[in-house]
């Protein structure tokens, strides 16, 4: 009888075993804010491996629950989370991972700051980073467009760092009628007795134990289509702990992010505030999407890490066929491509925090805040395919303990499933880069700032100039608007493959070596594909 167990694969300090991170912040922080970060960085590394993981794991292990009805028949509709769900609440705050951002202790690397943070905690935190991303939103968004009253009210809750005091923030936009085409919406705002309150169905509504929400809906009178919605601050209880006009449907069940309560909710009288303009919903509440299309991006990188690092530390015990997994030079192979895309991914989406804190702080050029309106979608649709890659390679790496739910393996590869749907899907992300280029005229300056950053003297240069060339013939709006719409998502991902590529070669031509030998291997497929055939001439067979 064999009296083998597999040692479970063990995982040290994710910042100080982090060297592309690492190498990633030395390479662009001042030495003066590196130096005041790295001791945090270093002690949360630690952390997110014991209290925050274990929390996590709480979390997972006892999802929420609607209790429609107290004990006696009154309708009270709470929804009950585990332990471990409060608990990921109170470390974000004490770890300061909203404010830090607003606080802006660093300047305009504050937001490189907080996303280190919040990259480190978000794999560890039952998808926690989802609240704490449209508490961010929300948080920008106000400061930008809410009355001095509301701001003064609100900003203080979702930046504290004090759990008694700190709010999160839901974001309710997709009703049954479409997340991604929210001009059906049809949730009404009645302005009544000097107060809005809005009626009506929001179908998916995120960590709906959030204390407050922005929403969309149509004031009485206004026009149909999104130009009719306006935006709304909804603060979602009472000073007793009681639903405002709410009544709470049903919990989702979802495919993954099981900890994280996601509600159908009925409006029923909501007293709602609004904020920014009539009519300009959509564009007001843009500002929390491009936060939490950013944190979609940053998550989406940091589950790609941990679930390498899994991979990676079974390979160092796991023998086969006589020797440790990582002495077999194929799986070494496998293990170093998912290496190569992660590492890929962390420069595109810490080159657009750093963007994302430069524009924040006044400091940004006029090429830099295009290529932070490009680079959000295409950041965001690009990682949100690679994690779903990874979480699948991964899962293969572990054999048939991947594909058993006890290893915890299977849910790296259902959580990151979402992170291509919600905050808008590949499609429709790959259509707001062209909404980018046509409405806000940011692709000439951002293709310059990509050309002129191109290191001269690297055998990669004129791949990647030509490469620019080619999106910039995709992006040409001369000719068949919908030919060129069909090829929206090759232009995306052409953009993604391509900035990284400038990025990884300015951090060679600056000394150093991972950098170089990652874009030897990232510039060694297309960074630009095409679609060889007309696809809607493929489907006409029927
Ligand atoms: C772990 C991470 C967790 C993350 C949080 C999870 C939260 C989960 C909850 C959800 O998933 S909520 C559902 C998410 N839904 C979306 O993300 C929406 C997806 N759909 C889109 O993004 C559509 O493109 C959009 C609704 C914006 C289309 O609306 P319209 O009104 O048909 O677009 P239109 O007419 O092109 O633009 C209207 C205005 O908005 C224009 O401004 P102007 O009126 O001034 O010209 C646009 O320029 C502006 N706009 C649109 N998208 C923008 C933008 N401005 C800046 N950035 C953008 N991305």
């Amino acid at each position: 009888m064999s009296e083998f167990y597999q040692t479970a694969p063990a995982l040290g300090n994710q910042y100080t075993d982090d060297p592309a991170l690492r190498d990633y912040l030395a390479w662009k922080l001042p030495g003066s804010v590196l130096a005041s970060i790295e001791p945090s960085l270093t002690r949360l590394g630690s952390r997110v491996m014991l209290d925050v993981l274990a929390a996590g794991d709480d979390a997972e292990s006892r999802p929420p629950r609607h209790v429609p009805y107290d004990a006696w028949g009154r309708r009270v509709d709470r929804i009950e989370v585990a332990d471990g769900w409060r608990a990921l609440d109170r470390i974000a705050a004490e770890e300061g991972l909203v404010a830090i951002g607003y606080e802006r202790a660093h300047g305009a690397w504050s937001r490189v700051d907080q996303f280190a943070r919040l990259y480190l905690y978000a794999p560890s935190s039952a998808t926690y980073s989802c609240p704490l991303a449209m508490t961010d939103g929300a948080a920008r968004c106000l400061e930008l467009h809410a009355d001095p009253a509301l701001r003064d009210h609100a900003l203080p809750h979702l930046l504290s760092r004090d759990p008694s005091q700190f709010w999160t923030s839901g974001q309710w936009m997709t009703e049954r009628t479409g997340g991604s085409d929210v001009s059906g919406t049809s949730t009404v705002a009645r302005c009544e007795d000097g107060t809005y309150r809005l009626h009506g169905t929001k179908w998916f509504t995120s960590a709906t134990t959030a204390q407050v929400a922005l929403t969309l809906a149509r004031p009485d009178g206004a026009p149909s289509g999104s130009r009719g919605l306006s935006m709304f601050y909804v603060e979602l209880r009472d000073a007793a702990g009681a639903l405002r006009g709410i009544r709470v449907l049903r919990l989702k069940d979802k495919l993954g992010t099981k900890a994280l309560p996601t509600a159908e909710l009925s409006l029923e009288g909501t007293p709602a505030r609004l904020v920014g303009e009539l009519g300009r919903g959509v564009p007001t509440i843009a500002a929390m999407l491009t936060i939490t299309r950013i944190h979609n991006a940053c998550n989406a990188v940091a589950g790609m890490r941990r679930a390498i690092n899994l991979a990676r530390a079974y390979a160092a015990t796991r023998v086969a066929f006589g020797r440790p997994l990582a002495e077999h030079p194929l799986h070494v192979e496998t293990l170093a491509g998912l290496e190569v895309e992660c590492q890929g991914a962390l420069y595109l989406v810490f080159a657009l925090i750093e963007l994302l804190g430069k524009e924040e702080c006044g400091e940004a050029s006029e090429s830099e805040r295009a290529l932070l309106r490009l680079l959000t979608p295409v950041a965001k649709l690009f990682t949100g395919k690679q994690a779903v890659a990874t979480a699948s390679e991964v899962i293969e790496s572990f054999g048939g303990a991947g594909y058993v739910e006890d290893t915890g393996l299977p849910r790296l590869l259902r959580d990151a499933q979402v992170l291509s749907i919600w905050e808008g899907t590949t499609n429709v992300l790959s259509l707001d880069v062209l909404r980018a280029i046509d409405r806000d005229g940011v692709l000439g300056p951002a293709l310059a700032d990509l050309r002129r950053r191109v290191p001269a003297h690297r055998e990669e240069r004129t791949q990647i100039l030509q490469s620019l060339d080619l999106i910039e013939r995709l992006a040409d709006a001369a000719g068949d608007p919908g030919a060129r719409e069909a090829r929206a998502r090759a232009l995306a991902f052409g953009l993604a493959r391509t900035a990284i590529a400038v990025l990884l070669l300015e951090h060679a031509a600056a000394g150093s070596t991972r950098a170089a030998l990652v874009a030897r291997r990232w510039c060694a497929q297309p960074l630009v594909v095409t679609p060889a055939t007309d696809g809607a001439a493929l489907l006409q067979d029927r």
